[in-house]
């Protein structure tokens, strides 16, 4: 059942104990007209779990012209068994020839200055090299681990797949298994609980969390973000858990917190609406501003006798440049002293969180709130873009219902609901300094 070459369309397999004997197999049966696409060590089931073989499983494809050098300096080691996978050239071109490139640099350089509809098309541009430096970097990694993943150590292939399992982008994962490789003795490597435990810390220290603010009279809080993702929701949990602390504590508090609530979103009614209903039940009162002139003046009439000011706006697609543009209009007030929090949802993929962040990084936000962390298992994928991006996250928020479903975030919250990993909880929180850092209350 190992040894056979299988067709699968015109992708094949062949299985073996090593690479010699899989690209003897091959050549006995195509001599050398093949074309290896990857290789993989699996495990051989054994019984109950017990006498486990592992063997590599060569992918490749049988083709007319084998000797077509393709990586001259790779060739030496598969040239006379077959062609290396095929580097594909990145989809748009390389930057300095594509005319989409050239378009948007002369556009750029055309209106030189500091506005925002420039900020959005250096963001546009960010994207496009971020995106051509991924697919080089992506052929980089493929024709590298094709060599190199058959000598890895089991404790790291198995570290590297639970960490695919989890959502964790590629780049994270190797970079997590580039540490182990460096950081780990052989020992080491060969006590698998030993390495879980530290790649787990590892993982925990490397989300960024933002500290409570403290600064601020009033504290002016607004949130943007794209479409749907629990903005107006969750500006109404946190008015609402202000009001249920000071319920609960009221030994920490001189007077009742003064809270005000103002949205942007005045095209759809529906939005104020929402708002109305959740700050009716917290005594408050909503109001619309549909520029900045009324939010300064909502501001100055406030600022003297309120402790909170939250302002909800619109949600857009991040690829609305002209409407995120007219948003940062309408935030743009003077002396506001605003905190911005960035609002996205958990079950975000790696490549769209990126982009959101990209296009609301004009708005200076200061961390960000991550949404709907009820709605999935998988953290990897918001874990790997805050912490490649250096993005602080604040909050998080588990539920639709108002109340008990946010929390300040914690790393330990976020490892805690990794799958697969067997981990010490108390000894990663004191690894990452946590153990006496309780929540006292709810502080924004
Ligand atoms: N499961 C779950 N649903 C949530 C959470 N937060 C918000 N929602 C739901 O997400 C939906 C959208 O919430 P909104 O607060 O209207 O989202 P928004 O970002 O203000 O939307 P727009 O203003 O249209 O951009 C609602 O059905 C909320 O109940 C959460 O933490 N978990
Ligand atoms: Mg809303």
């Amino acid at each position: 059942m190992y040894n056979e070459a299988v067709k699968n369309d015109e992708i094949l397999h062949v299985t073996g104990a090593n690479r010699q004997e899989c690209l003897s197999k091959i050549r006995d049966m195509h001599g050398t007209g093949f074309r290896v696409l990857g290789v993989e060590r699996k495990l051989k089931p054994g019984f109950f779990g017990f006498f486990q073989k592992d063997f590599l499983d060569v992918t490749y494809q049988v083709v007319s012209n084998p000797s077509k050098p393709v990586v001259p300096e790779m060739q030496g080691r598969f040239g006379s068994f077959g062609t290396m996978p095929q580097p594909v050239i990145p989809p748009r071109g390389n930057p300095s020839v594509d005319p989409e490139f050239i378009e948007k640099r002369d556009v750029l350089l055309k209106n030189s200055g500091t506005n925002i509809t420039n900020t959005l098309q250096i963001a546009q541009m960010t994207k496009f090299l971020e995106e051509w430096k991924e697919t080089m970097s992506d052929q980089m990694a493929a024709v590298l681990q094709a060599t190199s993943t058959e000598n890895e150590h089991k404790s790291i292939s198995m570290i590297r797949d639970l960490l695919e399992d989890n959502g964790f982008s590629k780049s994270y994962r190797n970079d997590i298994c580039k540490r182990m490789k460096s950081d780990f003795s052989l020992e080491e490597l060969d006590d698998y609980d030993f390495v879980q435990q530290r790649v787990v810390e590892w993982i925990a220290e490397s989300i960024p969390v933002a500290p409570v603010e403290s600064e601020g009279q009033p504290k002016v809080i607004i949130l943007v973000g794209p479409t749907g993702v629990g903005k107006t929701t969750t500006l109404a949990k946190m008015g609402a858990h202000i009001a249920v602390d000071f319920k609960n504590n009221k030994e920490k508090y001189t007077f009742a917190p003064r809270i005000r609530m103002i949205t942007t979103d005045t095209m759809r009614v529906a939005a104020a609406e929402q708002l109305k209903r959740w700050a009716e039940i917290i005594n408050v009162e909503v109001d619309k501003a549909e520029d900045s002139t009324r939010i300064k003046e909502l501001f100055e009439s406030y600022a003297s006798n309120s402790d909170y000011i939250f302002i909800d706006t619109s949600g857009y697609s991040p690829n609305d440049y002209h409407n995120i543009a007219n948003m940062h209009t309408i935030l743009d007030v003077k002396n506001m002293n605003e905190s911005v929090y960035l609002t996205v949802t958990a079950g975000v993929s790696v490549e769209d969180f990126e982009n959101i962040i990209r296009n609301f990084e004009s708005f200076n936000f200061k961390s960000i709130i991550i949404t709907k962390c009820d709605e999935t298992q998988t953290f990897g994928r918001v874990i790997s873009v805050l912490s490649e991006r250096k993005k602080p996250v604040s909050w998080i928020t588990t539920g639709q219902e108002v109340l008990y479903t946010i929390q300040r975030a914690d790393p330990m919250w976020f490892v805690s609901r990794l799958k697969g990993f067997k981990f010490n909880e108390k000894d990663v929180e004191k690894r990452i300094g946590n153990a006496d850092k309780k929540d006292s209350g709810f502080n924004i």
